[in-house]
């Protein structure tokens, strides 16, 4: 899988946020997905804007912004459009299938209305996909595609994910009558799912620092890319907390698309 193009795998994809997905880092030439992780709505909206051309999805903690309001997700929208990139909700919903299909359709975020991709764990089983569908069906959303990408590993020490857990949610990824609505899995290693056409997302990316205080682990881009099969990397702090954030965005996504050519040349 990872040796094959963006280009071929968006041919393969099951899932219409997937092939939208390939096809958008095929041509912007960008598999860099920001970790937008500022509670200020003013302060994320201007980080989309400067780091918007260099990225292909913009990721929120929705729940962490203090003065969340329609006019906000209006303005986020619009950059996407404006700049070409998705927006993953990274909500990691875990619940029974009702009560996800209100957290996501539902509340005060109305999640399916806005964003094109949310992150659930495969804790609960299937019936995590049917919740989301079904939250899907019930809420206001225009006609935008949607997608999931199930957690199949955890970048953090101490995770109590094991290798079989692993498995049986690569498995909820790959089979079944739900596949169309995953678009990929957020994994740590790229024998984590054999299914070319899901994009494999993984955090913990920074050149400077191996660890937070808090239990983080990082990576360099090549790593990701070359030996753990990341198809896109995920880098927050790495860009927001350096002095130009522009610049850092720029290096990210060079070194994480330049790791991605050489992957598929070799
Ligand atoms: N994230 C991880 N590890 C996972 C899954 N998700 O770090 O296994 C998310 C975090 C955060 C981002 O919720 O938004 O990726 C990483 O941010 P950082 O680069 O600042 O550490």
């Amino acid at each position: 899988r990872t040796k094959l193009s963006f280009e071929h795998r968006a041919t393969l994809a099951k899932s219409e946020l997937a092939k939208q997905l390939f096809h958008l880092m095929a041509s912007k030439k960008t598999n860099l997905c920001l970790a937008a992780d500022l509670t200020k709505s003013e302060e994320i909206l201007n980080i989309a804007e400067i780091c918007g051309p260099y990225i292909c999805v913009l990721k929120t903690h929705i729940d962490i912004v203090e003065d969340f309001d329609e006019a906000f997700i209006q303005k986020l929208r619009s950059l996407a459009d404006k700049h070409n990139f998705l927006i993953m909700e990274d909500r990691k919903f875990a619940d029974i299938g009702n009560t996800v299909s209100l957290q996501y359709g539902k509340g005060v975020y109305k999640i399916a209305n806005w964003a094109d991709l949310v992150t659930a764990h495969a804790l609960s089983g299937r019936s995590i996909l049917q919740g989301l569908k079904a939250g899907l069906a019930d809420s206001a959303s225009d006609g935008r595609k949607h997608g999931v990408f199930l957690l199949a590993e955890l970048s953090n020490s101490g995770s109590l994910i094991d290798a079989k857990y692993s498995e049986a949610a690569s498995k909820i990824a790959t089979e079944g009558a739900d596949i169309d609505f995953v678009a990929g899995v957020v994994c740590q290693s790229a024998s984590c799912f054999h299914f070319p056409g899901l994009v494999q997302l993984t955090p913990g990316v920074k050149i400077d620092d191996t660890v937070d205080q808090l239990g983080q682990q990082y990576q360099t881009p090549e790593h990701v890319v070359q030996e753990r099969g990341a198809d896109i990397g995920v880098v927050g702090r790495g860009i927001l907390q350096t002095k130009c954030v522009e610049k850092a965005a720029a290096l990210y996504r060079d070194r994480l698309w330049a790791a991605y050519t050489d992957r598929i040349a070799k």
